[in-house]
């Protein structure tokens, strides 16, 4: 007998999936033979975010056995040197940028980095400041500042302290009914939002550190925790790194949705905004208009690309 069922998948292990059904259960399900799925190259057939269609054939035993078109993926490579990459994560909602001024300080080509991957995949991106309990007057005019110089290039931006407990229920609100994908460096305090967010989160961080000392925790699969049944938030390690490698220079600029706005009164189609005549994009930085820090990552990540892939 054979019953077939849908679900989103959870957790990752390489060799076995979790997969949260469309009722509420959790099951543990394997892929056997061939699956069918979108054209990619990758490692792994599976990633946390997707929905997949599972089949069983004896009671409690799932197979993986479809996986449903994906609206978008985060990938990176499977090794350094590998043209094979291993899908980090799939249909993400929204991505979370999570920053802070100070402890740890910011770094703004780090940000840029970040948000550059994020629009070539495709995925909406809001830019989170932690830890604003940690800041003088100084510091907070200029991070009000800052943040307005993200609203001008196109990003929506939040001051919160999960330690004074501010902001949060805007996150909250944000993060409803979405599959969201937070990142930043280490000690900005991803791990401390997702416990203010997700009962799944607060319950298991005994279970990993019970892993890590087996030494079977692995952070190269993304996991994936309940904030309430429509609402799911994955912690994306090495978020940092992806992206930009298999990128074109020529593309980048595409990435940057203040240069892309201002392109179309660019003398040349093809213009990429560095010294070419009759450019719009770069005087309006030079006559700030827009905030020449971002010209500077685009130019440092523009050079970044040109001795990666030669042209
Ligand atoms: N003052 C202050 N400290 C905070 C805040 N949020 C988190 N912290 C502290 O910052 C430190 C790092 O927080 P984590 O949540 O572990 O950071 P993380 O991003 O998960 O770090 P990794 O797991 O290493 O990537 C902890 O000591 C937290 O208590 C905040 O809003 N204000
Ligand atoms: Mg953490
Ligand atoms: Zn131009």
């Amino acid at each position: 007998m054979k019953t077939g069922k849908e679900g989103l998948v959870v957790k990752s292990t390489g060799s076995w999936y979790r997969v949260r059904l469309d009722d509420g259960e959790r099951i543990d399900a394997r892929v056997r033979g061939k699956l069918r799925v979108q054209g990619i190259q990758s490692t792994n057939p599976v990633a946390v975010g997707d929905r997949v269609k599972l089949n069983t054939k004896t009671e409690g035993d799932w197979t993986i056995v479809e996986v449903c078109d994906r609206q978008n993926y985060i990938v990176r490579k499977a090794t350094k040197l590998s043209k094979q990459t291993h899908i980090i994560a799939a249909n993400i909602d929204l991505a979370i940028a999570l920053v802070t001024l100070t402890h740890p300080k910011l770094k703004l080509g780090f940000l840029d980095r970040v948000l550059v991957s994020t629009e070539a995949y495709g995925i909406e991106t809001i830019i989170v400041f932690n830890k604003i309990d940690l800041l003088n007057t100084e510091e907070k005019e200029y991070l009000n500042q800052l943040c307005k110089a993200y609203n001008d290039v196109g990003y929506e931006t939040r001051q919160i302290s999960v330690q004074a407990e501010q902001g949060i229920d805007q996150i909250r609100q944000i993060v409803k009914n979405k599959i969201c994908a937070i990142s930043g460096h280490s000690g900005v305090g991803k791990s401390s939002l997702l416990n203010v967010l997700s009962p799944e989160h607060r319950a298991q961080v005994t279970d990993v550190s019970t892993f890590n000392s087996k030494g079977q925790h692995t952070t190269t699969f993304a996991e994936m925790y309940e904030v309430d049944e429509s609402t799911f938030i994955i912690d994306t390690p090495g978020i940092k790194s992806f992206g930009l490698s298999t990128m074109d220079r020529e593309e980048l600029k595409g990435f940057f949705p203040e240069m892309h706005r201002l392109s179309v009164n660019c003398k040349f189609h093809n213009c990429l905004h560095i010294n070419e005549p009759g450019c719009a994009v770069k005087p309006a930085f030079e006559n700030s208009q827009l905030p020449w820090f971002r010209y500077e990552n685009y130019v440092h990540l523009f050079d970044e690309l040109k001795e990666q892939n030669p042209l």
